[in-house]
């Protein structure tokens, strides 16, 4: 009876997922359809600790333990996610997929080790060991994903790194065919196992860096769901399985609407031959000069346009200026200027980091174009206001084959009329990359803080 009620938590729990996910790709319903999936994980959690059996018919017990960590746990993410600032997500998301990761390769060692000493069926030790090498390396490259997005850690590419990788790859599949063909659960296989996953996660990441890395952070996403997946298969826990085959497949998807982003195969990124920050810097420098424009000459330039479009950027997100954005919108629209928004697929830190932002500020959904559609349109927009974005509009991804992001498709403002770049000075994006957009000569520059320029570019359409 217990075990049925307990199967059909699992099964609310899985719908949950579902929907939740489903609501997550809009966002009118993202934040419902999280709180939905969450309400689903703590049926979930709650069923197993109170209704799961043991193989000798007791209770799971260790309730001091088990809630225990539950409380530190919520107590250590409610205070990060707290405090965490909306441009420190993506290392935020690092950090807790690494911990996904880390969680489903603890389960796969407790296991095994259970079992230490024994013959176990090929299948069972692979489901065992699968967990713990796919846990390990998400672990371990989210841990180092997220010291490079915080700027603690540098891409680096050893000379052979990519033959070593790959070495110590194979080393583990052999490890692995190994111990699925003996079956022989012994306890020092699987510490081999888990340091040489270390190792391989570790420098599988270490290289990768520049414009790849939303690349990298989905992928290691897929892992931990995957990972996740073959703990659900070994507890026959539906819900841990259908959460984890979720999380695996939506990570893969996007995994593939990233490389697709970036116009890049994902072995080219992951063996890197020009991911990485080798390549930083590596492009031609950008020549010319550069002109400015005065806060009152953009005011006139926007106000007696018909189109006015912005390209918004990481800058954008740091100064946290989306709300005054909406509010050029506004009135821009009421003196019968039309408005759009061009949203680059990796503007930004996080797949989807333009569209949250706009989003948490009223901008309307409609209003936000893909790129392209975007790019279609640039050609009869009178004023591009690039705020804060710099890589998602460099056009040496199309001039220049020395470039590191040489072959991404960009948002090809320089089509447009007239260029207005809003950025506190001149500094490089996340690539690393002079920007000769900056140098074009319909390009005008508006340096300084993007939230505070754009409040008093308002205040100055407003004057007219
Ligand atoms: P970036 O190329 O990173 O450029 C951002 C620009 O914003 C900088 O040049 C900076 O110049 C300016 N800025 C910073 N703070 C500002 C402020 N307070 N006010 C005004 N401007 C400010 O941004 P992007 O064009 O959005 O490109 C995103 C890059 O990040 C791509 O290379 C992408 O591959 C990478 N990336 C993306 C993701 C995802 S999934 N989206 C994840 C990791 C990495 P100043 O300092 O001169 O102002």
């Amino acid at each position: 009876m217990e075990i049925s009620i307990l199967q059909i938590a699992y099964l609310i729990a899985s719908i949950t997922f579902i929907l939740g996910l489903k609501m997550l790709s809009k966002p009118q319903s993202a934040r419902r359809g999280n709180l939905i999936a969450a309400g689903g994980m703590i049926i979930g959690i709650f069923a197993t600790i109170f209704l799961y059996k043991r193989d000798d018919g007791q209770s799971l017990g260790n309730y001091g333990w088990i809630f225990g960590g539950i409380i530190l746990g919520a107590i250590i993410g409610t205070m990060m996610a707290k405090r965490i600032k909306m441009t420190a997500m993506p290392q935020m998301v690092s950090f807790f997929n690494g911990m996904g990761g880390a969680c489903a390769a603890i389960i796969g060692v407790v296991e095994f080790s259970r079992h230490a000493g024994e013959v176990l069926s090929g299948g069972e030790m692979f489901i065992t060991i699968a967990g713990v090498f796919i846990g390990t390396v998400s672990f371990a490259g989210s841990i180092i994903a997220y010291g490079k997005l915080e700027g603690k850690i540098g891409d680096k590419n050893l000379p052979g790194q990519q033959i070593f990788n790959l070495l110590i790859l194979a080393a583990i599949l052999c490890l692995i065919g190994y111990m699925c063909y003996t079956g022989d659960a012994n306890i020092m296989y699987l510490y081999t196992l888990l340091g040489l996953s270390v190792v391989y996660g570790l420098l599988f990441v270490m290289p990768i860096g520049g414009a790849d890395m939303p690349v990298v952070i989905s992928l290691l996403n897929s892992f931990t769901g995957m990972a996740a997946a073959f703990g659900g298969f070994m507890y026959h826990n539906q819900a841990m399985l259908t959460g984890g085959i979720l999380v695996g497949s939506a990570g893969t998807i996007l995994t593939i609407l990233m490389c697709k982003a970036m116009n890049r195969s994902l072995t080219n990124v992951i063996i890197g031959s020009f991911g990485g920050s080798s390549a930083k810097g590596d492009a031609k420098t950008a020549a010319g000069s550069i002109k400015e424009i005065s806060l009152s000459d953009a005011a006139v330039l926007c106000m007696y346009s018909q189109k006015v479009m912005i390209v918004p950027g990481y800058g954008l997100a740091v100064a946290q200026a989306q709300h005054i954005c909406h509010e050029l919108e506004r009135v821009l629209e009421n003196n019968g200027v039309e408005f759009a928004y061009a949203i680059h697929p990796v503007a930004g830190r996080m797949p989807g980091h333009m569209n949250v932002l706009l989003a948490e500020a009223d901008v309307s959904y409609d209003k936000l174009l893909e790129m392209e559609d975007a790019n279609a349109q640039f050609a009869n927009t009178d004023v591009v206001l690039v705020i804060g974005a710099n890589d998602v509009v460099n056009p040496a991804a199309h001039n220049d084959p020395s470039s590191p992001i040489f072959g991404m498709p960009i948002l090809e403002v320089e089509q447009a009329k007239n260029i207005i770049v809003l950025k506190r000075g001149m500094a490089k994006g996340y690539a690393g990359i002079e920007n000769e957009l900056f140098y074009n000569p319909k390009t005008r520059m508006l340096f300084g803080d993007a939230k505070d320029t754009l409040g008093k570019l308002v205040a100055e359409i407003k004057s007219l």
